[in-house]
Order: C-alpha cells, then structure tokens, then sequence
C-alpha cells in the first residue's frame, strides 16, 4: 500500500532538514518503506483537504490506505510497531525506547523551540538580550541531565530505536545554536545519528525538494 506524506513544498530553512518531515522520512528510510511527498504551500497547509488530515493546518501527515495519521510522535511511532528495525521485541525494552520517544517530545523539545522562537521572532526586542539566558538555562536543564543518561553509550538505551531517531532530530535544532558543544557526548551522538545511510537519504530527499529550480511557467 503507499504510503504518502506531506512537507512543505520551499521549507523556511531552505533544505536544512529542520522541518518534521526529515523525521518521517528518516523512519520510513530506516525501515526500507518506500514513500511519496505531496508538497504543499502554506496557504495549502490552511485549506480545508489538509486540515482533513491534521486540523492545525501543519506538515507533516501520514496516509496509508484508509489511514490518514499526523504528528510526528505518532507517526514514527506507527512506523516503527508496523515494521520491524525500529522497537526492540522484548517487551520491556520497547516500552522504554517508547518513554524515550515521549521524553524528546515532551520534555526535551519544548524548551529546544522557545529558544528556536525568542531568536527568530523575539531577536529585536528590547528585552530579548535580558531574557535569553533564561531560555538557555532550560535546554541546559535538559540537556545536562541527558548527557549524564547516555554517558558514553552509542544510544540510549541499547541498540538504534526509533527513541534515538526522535531524540537526534529534536536535538538537530540546537546545531546552529552552538548549546551541543558543550556536551561532547551529546554532540557525537547527533552525528552518529547523521551518519545513518537512511538518515543521509531522508536528509538528501528534502534537500532535493528545498534546492529544486522553480518549474519554468
Ligand atoms: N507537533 C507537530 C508534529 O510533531 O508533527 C508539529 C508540526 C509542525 O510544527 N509543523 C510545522 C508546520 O507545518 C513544520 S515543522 N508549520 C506551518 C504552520 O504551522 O503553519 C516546524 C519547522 C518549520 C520550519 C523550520 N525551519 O525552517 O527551520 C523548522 C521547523
């Protein structure tokens, strides 16, 4: 059955790899699923037909035959009880990539975006250069105790699950910020996470779409 997700059609970063889709793809790569993009605008994102499949009007969505999924947690989630590669058999295991999966997104990425929106969107404001350090101190709130968890381990809980897949591409965020460098074994881990042949080829997907010439009219 195709599988067929949604990204932007021109992502703000202009193919970092930034935007949720890299997530998705990286998932669908790591287990072998092949997949289709349909790309939308953001005025698309706000049309009726794509608030059917997410009624934030938000990139990315998941439709499988008469399954239509969004939310990234969800989503790669799906992938991973639908296919083998990505959640260990053992049961207790699983349930802990699967706590890892809710800790990125509940608990890591959160202060991860306030600092992503103070310096997008606050960076001109009086105030901005007497709040930062604030927002800092909450990713170091997070990232500390993290660092400390995974030590010199490769990944967080024994082999690559889709746990690291979330947390490596929450943490991706912070690259441009300069924060990981500070956390050596945080910053190896994010580019052991890089590394993956199926997360160069979900990275190498958007850059193609993000990179692409305009069609000539
Ligand atoms: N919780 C949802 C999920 O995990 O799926 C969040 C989805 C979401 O934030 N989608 C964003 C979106 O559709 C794109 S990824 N935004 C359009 C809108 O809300 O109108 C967020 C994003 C966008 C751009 C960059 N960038 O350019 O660096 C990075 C991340």
């Amino acid at each position: 059955m195709t599988i067929t997700i949604t990204a932007f059609e021109r992502s703000p970063d202009g193919g970092k790899g930034l935007a949720r889709d890299t997530r998705v793809r990286w998932a669908l790569e790591e287990v072998g699923q092949p997949y289709a993009v349909r790309l939308l605008s953001f005025r698309a994102l706000k049309e009726p037909a794509h608030r059917a499949l997410n009624p934030f009007g938000q990139i990315p969505t998941y439709e499988e035959g008469d399954l239509a999924l969004f939310e990234t947690g969800s989503i790669v989630f799906h992938i991973a009880e639908r296919h083998t590669g990505l959640l260990p058999a053992d049961a207790n295991a699983r349930a802990r990539a699967i706590t890892w999966i809710f800790a990125a997104l509940n608990t890591v990425e959160p202060p991860i975006l306030e600092l992503g929106t103070a310096r997008l969107l606050e960076g001109d404001k009086s105030w901005y250069a007497e709040r930062l350090p604030a927002v800092e101190d909450r990713v170091r709130n997070r990232l500390e105790p993290l660092s400390g968890r995974l030590g010199e381990a490769d990944w967080l809980d024994g082999p690559f699950s889709a746990a690291d897949l979330m947390m490596v591409s929450v943490l991706l965020r912070l690259k441009s910020s300069g924060m990981l460098n500070d956390y050596p074994d945080l910053a190896a881990y994010v580019a052991r996470g890089e590394a993956r042949p199926a997360y160069k080829r979900a990275f190498d997907a958007q850059l193609a779409v993000n990179t692409a010439k305009p069609a000539a009219t």
